[in-house]
């Protein structure tokens, strides 16, 4: 009962922001989709230019390639798997790991909007609209009785959603969007007000993964706020971030008191709903933890009306903190450019602690956003310095493989700085340009574009399935192009995220300004209700 007493005060409070908060830009104004080229290509104020990089010039050659790349995955999804979650461009029909909602399409749709690929924006967002949307009958109609992971349905339903509500103005998504939240809801109502994993989208009958005996995940509850807080600001009802406000404060007082494992400032992964308390795990920044850092920083930065702000900030700077004490390792240091190879260790004693999941190297983004208005310059820097050597090796681990293409998880060796495969496969994951894409738009230093460019062009070899159209993951990265063989997936995540970052990464800086939009943990761009002063 206690955390209900504190969600109502928590809601209170939010209503009363809400009333006094005259800057809410979505108060009886709503954007139109002709606007929206304006608001993507929106210069940034002087003032606000001074962290990122000035006069970055579009690459247009490269953009069309990539804005290629996307319209024929796009095509393919359409013609063989329309409505379902994922295309498999090789048996060319769809797979539903989702719960058959549609996720390729709803996470394509501002892809597709800031590629300026129009008929498919249109026929994209007609098809969800209209009779035959696979997300309506599951949460409108609830013509199904389906089980679906909160995280994923929030960071890719949701997220997709509102970043298509915030870049065209179409307020029938952001409609969809909270009765999508709506059916999540029931997932939170444990002893901790912390959700479970999984909730029945029928019944609200919610319940955790049985590998974890029932534990919830930390970057799965801890990575909410950001879609709930910005679903709250632009529909006027608070009740969505008070309850992930909840959780945020739930880890916060954990801390406090120091109960969040040995290393000050992480988290282990796993948490037990119904005692309030850690359970297990690691503290790494893989999967299982990642995005909850990342919601750290991305939060504070762009939520005007985050409760208690500065905890946010302070939180995220023990947790890197934490992160250089217990994780961070370097593994090679080029001798005639004084260049060091770093990463972040998996914790997991059996590879000796010396191993990195394709998954942590998001962490240079990071670190990028949280040096923008770091409490210091030093400690800017030394965020700025940090991120350029984890990207350094995940830039390796694509450039040591045959194919060019990245394992999902590898090994280190500190003697011969030489990296082996522990993980062979690859599933078109988007970290590596992701961070790329935070560190050209810091830095303006064109040899992350020619990097990133050297990835895509791997991709396309590996990846392209010329039959369909479609582009697939890779069974195993140590074989060379032609001998590939391919997964027959292509994830949702490669049209919302991988090949977003890669066509930003050519786009002008005034694309999508930092200072203006924060990328959710699966890319989808929500507007900043926050001033930056950076
Ligand atoms: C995406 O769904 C998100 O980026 C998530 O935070 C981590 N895993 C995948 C991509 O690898």
């Amino acid at each position: 009962a206690s955390h209900l007493d504190k969600k109502s005060e928590l809601e209170l409070e939010y209503s009363k922001k809400m009333m006094g908060n005259d800057d809410n830009i979505f108060k009886g104004k709503t954007q139109d989709q002709d606007q929206g080229a304006k608001i993507i290509e929106k210069k940034p104020t002087s003032s606000s230019s001074s962290f990122w990089a000035n006069h970055i010039k579009a690459d247009t050659k490269k953009l069309a390639e990539v804005k290629e790349a996307m319209q024929e995955c796009f095509n393919a999804y359409k013609t063989y798997a329309l409505g379902h979650d994922e295309l498999m461009p090789r048996s060319k029909r769809g797979s539903d790991d989702f719960g058959g909602i549609g996720a390729t399409l709803i996470d394509s749709l501002d892809t597709l909007y800031i590629m300026g690929l129009k008929n498919e924006f249109a026929e994209a967002l007609g098809y969800l609209k209209g009779p035959e949307s696979a997300i309506k009958d599951l949460f409108v109609n609830e013509k199904r009785d389906v089980s679906v992971s909160v995280f994923e349905t929030n960071i890719r339903i949701i997220g997709g959603l509102l970043s298509t509500f915030d870049l065209s103005g179409d307020k029938e998504t952001l409609e969809l969007a909270e009765t999508v939240a709506a059916h999540l809801m029931p997932a939170f109502d444990t002893p901790s007000g912390v959700p479970h994993s999984f909730v029945n989208v029928k019944t609200g009958k919610s319940f955790g993964l049985g590998w974890t005996n029932g534990a919830s995940i930390l970057a799965d509850f801890g990575s909410m706020h950001l879609e709930w807080a910005t679903l709250s600001e632009r529909t006027g009802n608070p009740v969505y971030a008070a309850h992930t406000e909840h959780v945020f404060d739930t880890l916060a007082s954990l801390a406090r008191r120091g109960e969040n494992g040995k290393v000050k400032g992480l988290f282990p992964h796993l948490f037990n709903v119904d005692t309030g308390k850690f359970s297990g795990g690691r503290n790494a920044f893989g999967g299982l933890g990642d995005s909850f850092y990342e919601y750290l920083i991305k939060c504070w930065r762009s939520l005007g009306d985050l409760k208690d702000a500065q905890i946010w900030r302070v939180m995220f700077d023990d947790a890197m903190d934490g992160m250089k004490r217990s994780l961070l390792r370097e593994w090679r240091k080029d001798t005639a450019t004084g260049d060091v190879y770093a990463y972040l260790s998996d914790m997991l004693s059996n590879n000796g602690e010396r191993s990195m999941e394709h998954l942590a190297c998001f962490a240079p983004g990071m670190l990028v956003l949280g040096a923008a208005e770091a409490p210091t310059k030093a400690l800017a820097d030394e965020y700025v310095q940090i991120a350029k050597n984890i990207a350094r090796t995940c830039v390796e681990m694509y450039s040591s493989q045959p194919c060019g293409i990245s394992p999902d998880q590898v090994m280190f060796n500190h003697e011969t700085g030489t990296i082996s495969v522990i993980n062979a496969i690859n599933v078109q994951r988007p970290e590596t340009v992701e961070s790329l894409f935070y560190l050209y738009r810091k830095t303006g230093d064109d040899v992350y574009r020619t990097q990133a460019w050297t990835i895509f062009q791997s991709m396309k070899k590996a990846y392209r399935v010329p039959e369909s159209g479609g582009w697939e993951g890779v069974r195993d990265v140590r074989n060379k192009t032609p001998l590939i063989s391919g997964d027959d997936k292509m994830q949702s995540f490669f049209l919302a995220e991988t090949l977003k970052y890669l066509y930003l990464i050519f786009a002008s800086g005034d694309t999508m300004h930092l200072n203006e939009w924060v990328f959710n943990t699966e890319a989808h761009p929500f507007r900043i209700t926050k001033k930056t002063s950076e």
